[in-house]
């Protein structure tokens, strides 16, 4: 069919770019690849669906392991997180008519976890690749995947009117759940596992001053979470049905259901206000297997989805470019593929490492539609356990925090 992305590739008017590694998509994953290859004179292009405007117009993560912070310090990136981020000892959690619980990183991994959001990081990243005169190539649209498992892969799209095929030797598809490059692997060798909650997170933003700690709550009418980007900024959620629109939650009905799932002295403590930002997000457990098909290397919520209980998201794409990027200063500066090998299986092993806290911790703080009674009694003593055994705090307190990684 004329115009399709494929008979483009024929096209008379195809412009030609040539690059190292071609990076699809960029969100944090692609912009934080892109920025340590340039430290390691990897030529790259990013490629980026929307604009840059739509991209920081996301309202996303906010906790960032000490894994996370340590990247972003030693890539030049922490400037305004260190000025303005707030290092967290850790992360509370209070029960319905049980004694509140403190994840406590700091006693028992002396890590501490800081509290600075996902745009912030965005607009930092952004900020950096521009100064650093990144290829950085917004609207980029009907991105198509080409040779992944050749030794000369390409990509094409269009921006406006043009026609491209950009020519590459590696490609990291950092695009996202959404995105074409998971899909680019075939279905014989890509295997997927999910799960799927029966119930979202309705988030709101607002310009109030948030709580001191971040705080998850279980209560019968449903999870609530109190969390901060700054002094006068909080950013709290209730978990909602599956079904539940925005436009189903007013202000008013948001506040008076997040306060009576707090204990009255916490909820006498909320600043409640105007929502600056309200949106729902689905919630899943999902992770592809391999990570890597031929030169396509997946990172980030391309390759992995987990719940935002355990606030792993980021974090773990962050994770994975820690991995890939290693893997190709060593492949295209040392010539040396150990990394590059090993890049799935040892990405996967913190994946799942991470999607397991995750699954944990929403399974205990939520409440679960039509549930066995036996599974509830379940979950009472799995918090029981916490709060009496030192044992089973630092256990949760360690994986909390973020697997370290390999060498
Ligand atoms: P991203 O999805 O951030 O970025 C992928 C990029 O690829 C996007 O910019 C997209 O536009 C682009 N793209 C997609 N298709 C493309 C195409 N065809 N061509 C070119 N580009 C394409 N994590 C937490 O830790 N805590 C949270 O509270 C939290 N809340 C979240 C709320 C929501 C609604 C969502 C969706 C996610 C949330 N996450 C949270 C997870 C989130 O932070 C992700 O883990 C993080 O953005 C992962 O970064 P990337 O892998 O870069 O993926
Ligand atoms: C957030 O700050 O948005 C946040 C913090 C912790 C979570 C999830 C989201 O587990």
């Amino acid at each position: 069919m004329p115009g399709a992305a494929g008979d483009a590739v024929k096209g008379a008017c195809m412009k030609t770019l040539s690059t190292q590694v071609a990076i699809i998509g960029g969100g944090p994953a692609g912009l934080m690849l892109s920025h340590i290859l340039d430290r390691h004179k990897i030529a790259n292009v990013v490629l980026e669906r929307r604009s840059k405007a739509y991209v920081l117009s996301r309202i996303r993560a906010g906790l960032l392991e000490p894994g996370s912070v340590k990247m972003l310090r030693d890539y030049d990136l922490a400037e305004r997180m260190d000025a303005f981020g707030k290092a967290k000892n850790g992360t509370g959690i209070v029960w319905q008519n049980k004694p509140d619980h403190f994840i406590d990183s700091m006693k028992w991994t002396g890590q501490q976890m800081m509290a600075w959001g996902q745009t912030a990081i965005t607009e930092d990243l952004y900020a950096a690749r521009e100064r650093d005169g990144a290829q950085l190539i917004n609207e980029a649209e009907n991105v198509v995947l080409h040779d992944v498992a050749g030794d000369a892969p390409w990509v094409t799209f269009k921006q406006g009117e043009a026609d491209y095929r950009l020519d590459c030797n590696i490609i990291a598809g950092c695009d996202g759940y959404h995105g074409p490059s998971r899909r680019s692997i075939p279905d014989n060798i890509l295997k997927t596992f999910e799960l799927v909650y029966p119930f979202g997170w309705l988030g709101i933003m607002a310009e109030v001053p948030p709580l001191p700690d971040f705080t998850y709550a279980y209560h019968e009418r449903g999870f609530a979470l109190a969390a901060q980007r700054s002094a006068m900024l909080s950013r709290y959620y209730v978990q909602c049905d599956a079904s539940d629109r925005v436009e189903d939650w007013s202000d008013d009905r948001f506040w008076e259901e997040l306060l009576a799932r707090f204990p009255s002295d916490m909820a006498a403590n909320i600043t409640t206000g105007p929502s600056i930002e309200k949106s729902i997000a689905p919630l899943r457990s999902f992770v592809a297997e391999p990570m890597r098909y031929g030169n396509l290397f997946l990172a980030g919520d391309a390759a992995h989805i987990v719940p935002p209980t355990g606030a792993k998201g980021l974090n773990l794409a962050f994770g994975d470019i820690h991995y890939l990027s290693r893997a190709l200063d060593w492949h295209f500066n040392r010539k040396d593929d150990r990394y590059l090998e090993r890049f799935s299986e040892m990405a996967l092993r913190r994946v799942w490492s991470a999607v397991n806290v995750s699954w944990r911790l929403t399974k205990l703080l939520h409440i679960f539609p039509d549930e066995d009674p036996f599974d509830d009694k379940i979950r009472q003593n799995d918090y029981d356990q916490l709060v009496t055994s030192d044992a089973t705090a630092s256990a949760l307190a360690t994986a909390y925090v973020g697997a370290p990684f390999e060498d």
